[in-house]
């Protein structure tokens, strides 16, 4: 935990010179204000609750608030998935997940999609691509986040919800962005759940379309992370 005590720290500091205008940084605020008070205007009080939104093949997650590797670290600050083709597609590439002061950084290269297209893109419960549908993933990482997901993605901010991947006319998607809500293994811990590509665009109406591309998300050694 002391890292994440650091970058609460940081984060207060940092809206000491631009209150309210990063709402990314209230998980840090609400950390630093709870250590020390201070007559600073107090960030919105966001309630973390189960909910599941209509429409979305969400379900109660079992995992919630559990660091999902197992593992009793929580200072890993790179991780990395390798994209594997899942429903017959012919999808592959690799993420990249660092932490930094910002957020959680998401990096990714990825080919063999539908040209031209916008693609959902999510973290998902469990870290097992096995099945050839990618159903062994599980549902999406639902639980509530006070900066998660998207206005496209859920009006109900699930963690795992991330920007839409956008392909190039060949089937090609490169690009990265800051999740805010997420982190390797702290808060909303990616460690050990999967990252999907699905075969189409968000639209929190309809069911999910199938899950193209599978990775498994795995901590990085410091020394390996340095390859990146
Ligand atoms: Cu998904």
């Amino acid at each position: 935990m002391k890292r994440f005590f650091q970058m609460a720290t940081l984060g207060a500091a940092a809206l000491m010179t631009n209150l309210g205008t990063n709402l990314g940084l209230n998980m840090g605020l609400n950390l630093a204000q709870a250590q020390a008070p201070s007559t600073q205007q107090a960030a919105p009080t966001t309630t973390t609750q189960n909910a599941v939104t209509p429409g979305h093949d969400h379900v109660a997650d079992a995992t919630k608030g559990q660091t999902a590797s197992g593992t009793n670290k929580d200072d890993a600050t790179h991780a990395a998935a390798v994209m594997q083709p899942r429903n017959n597609s012919k999808a592959k590439g690799e993420v990249k997940f660092d932490e930094t002061p910002e957020g959680l950084k998401v990096t990714y290269k990825l080919q063999g999609l539908k040209p031209n297209a916008n693609l959902g893109f999510h973290i998902h419960d469990f870290g097992d691509c096995s099945s050839k549908d990618a159903k062994s993933a599980g549902s999406h990482y639902a639980e509530i986040a006070p900066t998660g997901g998207t206005a496209a993605d859920s009006p109900a901010k699930h963690a795992g919800d991330l920007p839409q991947v956008k392909t190039d006319s060949k089937g090609m998607a490169e690009g990265s962005f800051v999740a805010q809500q997420l982190s390797i293994d702290n808060e909303y811990p990616i460690a050990g759940r999967a990252i999907i590509v699905h075969g189409g665009p968000d639209d929190p109406s309809k069911k999910a379309p199938a899950r193209i591309a599978c990775g498994e998300i795995k901590i990085k050694a410091p020394a390996a992370s340095a390859s990146m």
